[in-house]
């Protein structure tokens, strides 16, 4: 049975497809893409899943939303060992750590920063955007982004210590992080300043999977 990625383009979907090319395995892609406006998916995925959101996968008569469920699903049920630590060792409860730590920690600044940056650069009208900016400068330099600096310290300092977040081997959690990492790249904050995350990025962009799944996903530039 073919597994099927509901993949919208730019997006945490993109991480679904690398795991699943790094595991070899057969799947067929529905691709939405986003409205070039507001970003937001179209609404053809509502009809997928109630929250209209990507990833979701189809896998026989399950279906399955929320990129780090599916990555845990993938990588247990089809992975025969592979990018997931044994259980009760350190390795596993790192594993489980960074793979709630990416979408549940590291993303909410991230996406405050990109709702903020839209508030203090887009139209609006001229009475309220004095306000409306002096707000989300103040939001944005009193809270995100300090925020923000302090996630990206404490992961170069993880990543000081082994070289993949669960440890020494290459693991599903790292696909997980991927997505906070690049978000960051592409949004700021996140250069040469930091090189075990810069350093990092620059290992999994040269994973062959990696760069198969740019191919079957298409595109894939994050919004900064
Ligand atoms: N925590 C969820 C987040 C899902 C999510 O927000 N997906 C974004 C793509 S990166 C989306 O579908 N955005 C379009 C929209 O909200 O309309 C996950 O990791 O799967």
């Amino acid at each position: 049975m073919t597994i099927v990625v509901h993949h919208l383009n730019n997006s945490r979907s993109q991480r679904v497809l690398w795991l699943l090319e790094e595991l070899g395995l057969c799947y067929e892609v529905k691709r939405y893409q986003r409205d070039p406006q507001t970003m937001l998916a179209p609404p053809e995925l509502r009809a997928v899943h109630p929250l209209g959101k990507s990833p979701v996968i189809e896998d026989g008569d399950l279906k399955l939303a929320e990129s780090g469920a599916i990555l845990e699903y993938l990588a247990t049920r089809y992975g025969e060992g592979r990018l997931v630590p044994a259980a009760g060792t350190p390795e596993r409860l790192r594993y489980s750590y960074w793979m709630h730590y990416a979408e549940g920690s590291a993303m909410p600044p991230l996406l405050m920063k990109l709702v903020f940056k839209r508030i203090e650069s887009g139209p609006m009208p001229f009475f309220v955007r004095p306000v409306a900016r002096g707000i989300a400068r103040r939001v944005l330099g009193t809270f995100v982004e300090p925020n923000i600096a302090r996630h990206l310290d404490y992961m170069e300092g993880e990543l000081a210590a082994r070289p993949w977040f669960a440890g020494e081997a290459f693991s599903a959690a790292d696909i997980q992080m991927s997505f906070p990492l690049e978000a960051a790249a592409a949004r700021g904050g996140l250069d040469g300043r930091r090189p075990n995350l810069t350093g990092f990025l620059e290992r999994i962009h040269s994973r062959p999977a990696y760069q198969r799944a740019l191919e079957s996903g298409g595109a894939y530039a994050l919004l900064g």
